[in-house]
């Protein structure tokens, strides 16, 4: 049920921060149930593996499985062993001549261990190197299937995946919070093989051909001298790179906004970017475009907010996913596309479908839903799953094909080729995650890390002295076949179609389908990025490429860094808003959001337990926040478990704050340091100082605050004005949570950020 999911959500959240909470229990960690504090010393089988882990599937050239052997996954038996199986008896102590004396070279044990831990790590993605993941299920509505014939598109069709959420830039042990684009790649084991969605969670690019990759890339990464920046796009080369380039105008308009400070995987849009061409049975062709909803609602950090994760909880969103999946509160998308007609010309309303730097508003071709993803369980190990998977757009199944994107192009080589370094060799289909469900009759032979044993003596075609077989499958079969696309009459040139010179026109319109917050969120992050800019001659530059955007834009980020604002070159291209690229102005669900409770011995104990249950039934996740951990009315026969206390919680983790006041008037609540109830001290002369800063925080952030009872006290001392939008003290607690949850389906109180009258 909604409740007992939400209870595990708190007890995971609890336990994540508080190292294993008040049951002293890891989440996730089989066997951890009761654990003593010495070390348990009688054997025990390891965990069972999961079903797509049990071993190599191994087949051969004629599709025969090899039987494998039953004991291939690792962590087998209750003992200890090498890497051989030989049992050992001490993995503490090198073998040494005495107590005292030398370490032995015959130590074969210690040999084997130390090289391979020397040898644990493999080389990090050259991009999206740190990452998130989890498995799940997609179901299909069947919608899709007038446009193709993917089978796993099929009505009620239901199709286990994997998906990867990670940031661009940084390294693996970066933090999560950082201004980029966010990778949003999934993992389809259809039965007829697998399909790799490779999106982002922005619907353009910064390039408009593979080949510029390494340059964007090159001025994003951190400079090659000092390796600085780490994981952010505020230094010069990337504001180098992308002030001359302009195709990047429209992608980094979108880094700049909210959408670059997603404020969980679970709250981004996916979009695959690039228009792929999708095939009915028939044959029939459409041009499609995939968008990834959340179920959850698009919601993203304010800028400070995000900046001060980054310190507080660096694993910030990769928590977020674990703990909710964790807890059964198992995030959705809908899988959406947009459809065109496959035309010739590859335009729709004039706009260009082989541009990546270009979308199509909704407002022009409605996003159609075709199937739901739900993850519901993490990964079981993050290096063998997370690490170790390869995703490649070139991963494709019949009913879906690609269209000549000059990026797609390029992206089709990359993928592929990345592996081998990263992944050691040309195998890595064989590693478990990135194993197929479909049957494998494939003729590649050898090469590092080959865990299958091939048997037949013919691997190519034709053959006779293996029967001839595999044999080819046709369309019957479900035998891939590319589209016979016809390719314009052309000379071999290095040149890009004239459609692609507009470089502005997408990046006014996402400008202009803006509300005025957000408006005000691109100036700051512009203005941000730019004063960490070292060169004038870039920040100039830059400039000149907002004027040709919006004059008001251009002006505030000019005035903000001290410079004049330049004027466009000419008229500014004449662009309707799409409303929907806005991610306000909508009401969203409010499950799984979380509200930290300040309390402490003076509270009014019988509101908290109602409130918190309350909070709990709405969906939500109550966290009780006290001067110390332990418990609130120890001696009241109920107390009030504490999941925070002010050494731990920072007001980032809150999506709204809640004061329980103390009963009687005149006397000190919230974090008195002498936490003894009722010692009369005088309001507000103790108030602990972390309080007032997670209440001016969350102010400053937007967030919800109410309270009961003397609450006002505290609000005060933190310098809030009682009256001002979104905070609340009123007698009833049930009914300030009333309001407190309405003011969270918009996400936060914005009407607390003033903005300028002219963006109107
Ligand atoms: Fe890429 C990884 C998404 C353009 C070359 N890319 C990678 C990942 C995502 C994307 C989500 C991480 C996959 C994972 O979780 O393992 N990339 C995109 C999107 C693009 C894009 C949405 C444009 C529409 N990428 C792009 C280009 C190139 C690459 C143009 C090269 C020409 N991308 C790579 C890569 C990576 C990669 C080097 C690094 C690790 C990997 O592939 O497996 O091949």
């Amino acid at each position: 049920s909604m409740k007992e999911t939400v209870e595990k959500v708190v007890d995971t959240v609890v336990d994540a921060v508080s190292g294993g909470g008040p049951s002293g229990t890891i989440p996730g960690r089989p066997g951890s149930e009761s654990p003593s504090l010495d070390e348990p010393t009688e054997p025990r089988e390891p965990p069972a593996p999961k079903p797509d882990q049990s071993g190599p599937e191994a087949f051969t050239a004629t599709g025969r499985a090899v039987d494998a052997p039953p004991t291939a996954r690792a962590q087998a038996g209750p003992y200890l062993t090498t890497a051989q199986g030989l049992r050992l008896a001490d993995t503490d102590h090198s073998l040494k001549a005495g107590p005292r004396g030398p370490v032995l070279l015959q130590d074969h044990h210690l040999r084997e261990k130390i090289m391979h831990f020397d040898h644990e790590r493999i080389p990090e993605r050259v991009v999206h190197a740190r990452g998130a993941a989890a498995h799940g299920v997609f179901r299909a509505y069947g919608t899709a299937a007038t446009v193709t014939k993917a089978a796993f598109l099929a009505k009620d069709a239901e199709t286990p995946i994997f998906l990867r959420f990670s940031p661009v830039l940084g390294s693996r042990g970066s933090a999560d919070t950082v201004r980029d684009t966010r990778g949003f790649a999934t993992k389809f084991y259809t039965a007829e093989g697998v399909f790799d969605l490779v999106g982002n969670n922005m619907p353009v690019f910064f390039i408009q051909d593979a080949i510029k990759f390494p340059d964007v890339i090159h001025a994003g990464k951190p400079h090659p001298d000092r390796e600085i920046p780490q994981a952010q796009s505020a230094h010069d080369t990337f504001w180098d790179f992308v002030s001359l380039h302009t195709e990047a105008t429209h992608h980094t308009l979108w880094n700049m906004s909210d959408r670059g400070i997603p404020r969980s995987y679970r709250t981004m849009e996916g979009f695959g970017v690039h228009t792929f061409r999708l095939v009915d049975a028939a044959g029939a062709t459409s041009l499609v475009k995939f968008h990834w909803k959340p179920k959850a609602g698009v919601h993203s950090l304010l800028w400070e907010e995000a900046q001060l994760i980054n310190g507080v909880d660096p694993d910030f969103h990769r928590r977020d996913l674990a703990d909710a999946i964790e807890a059964g509160a198992y995030p959705q998308w809908e899988l959406g596309i947009q459809v065109f007609p496959d035309t010739p010309e590859q335009t729709f309303e004039g706009i260009d479908l082989l541009d990546p730097t270009k979308i199509v508003p909704e407002e022009l071709a409605p996003v159609q839903p075709i199937g739901l993803l739900t993850l519901n369980a993490n990964p079981v190990n993050y290096f063998a799953e997370t690490e170790q998977v390869a995703f490649h757009p070139g991963h494709l199944v019949p009913g879906i094909d690609v269209t000549d994107d000059p990026l797609l192009a390029g992206r089709l080589f990359s993928y592929l080729d990345t592996q081998i370094t990263r992944l050691g060799g040309p195998n890595f289909a064989q590693i478990p995650i990135n194993r197929t469900h479909a049957p494998v009759n494939d003729m590649l032979r050898d090469g590092f890390h080959q865990t299958a044993v091939h048997s037949g003596v013919a691997p190519y075609k034709p053959n006779s002295l293996d029967g001839g077989c595999p044999f080819f499958a046709g369309q019957q079969e479900g035998g891939y076949r590319e589209t016979p696309v016809r390719v314009p009459a052309a000379g071999k040139v290095r040149e890009a179609p004239a459609s692609f010179a507009d470089h502005f026109s997408q990046p006014r319109q996402f400008w202009l389908s803006l509300t005025p917050v957000e408006r005000e969120h691109v100036i700051a992050a512009y203005t941000f990025e730019l004063g960490k800019v070292y060169e004038q001659a870039i920040k100039e530059r830059t400039l000149r490429v907002l004027a040709e955007v919006d004059p008001y834009l251009c002006e505030q980020v000019a005035q903000g860094l001290g410079l004049p604002a330049p004027k466009p070159a000419g008229p500014l291209p004449a662009v309707e808003p799409s409303p929907a690229l806005s991610q306000l102005g909508r009401t969203w669900p409010t499950t799984g959001r979380i509200i930290g409770i300040v309390a402490d011995e003076r509270s009014d104990l019988e509101t908290v337990r109602a409130v918190r249950q309350a909070i709990l039934d709405g969906g939500m996740v109550p966290l009780v926040i006290a001067p110390a951990g332990g418990t609130l009315g120890a001696g009241s026969g109920d107390p009030v478990t504490v999941q925070r206390t002010f050494a731990t919680a920072r007001s980032v983790e809150f999506d709204a704050l809640l004061l329980a006041g103390a009963p009687a008037p005149g006397k000190d609540a919230y974090g008195a340091r002498d936490a003894k109830a009722g010692n009369g001290a005088p309001a507000g002369a103790l108030i602990d100082p972390r309080v007032p800063l997670m209440l001016s925080e969350a102010f400053r952030h937007a967030k919800p605050l109410g309270g009961w009872a003397d609450a006002d006290q505290a609000l005060t001392a933190a310098g809030i004005d009682t009256a001002a939008p979104g905070v609340l003290v009123a007698g009833s607690g049930e009914a300030v949570l009333e309001e407190v949850v309405r003011l969270l389906g918009q996400h936060r109180v914005w009407e607390r950020f003033p903005t300028a009258a002219d963006l109107v």
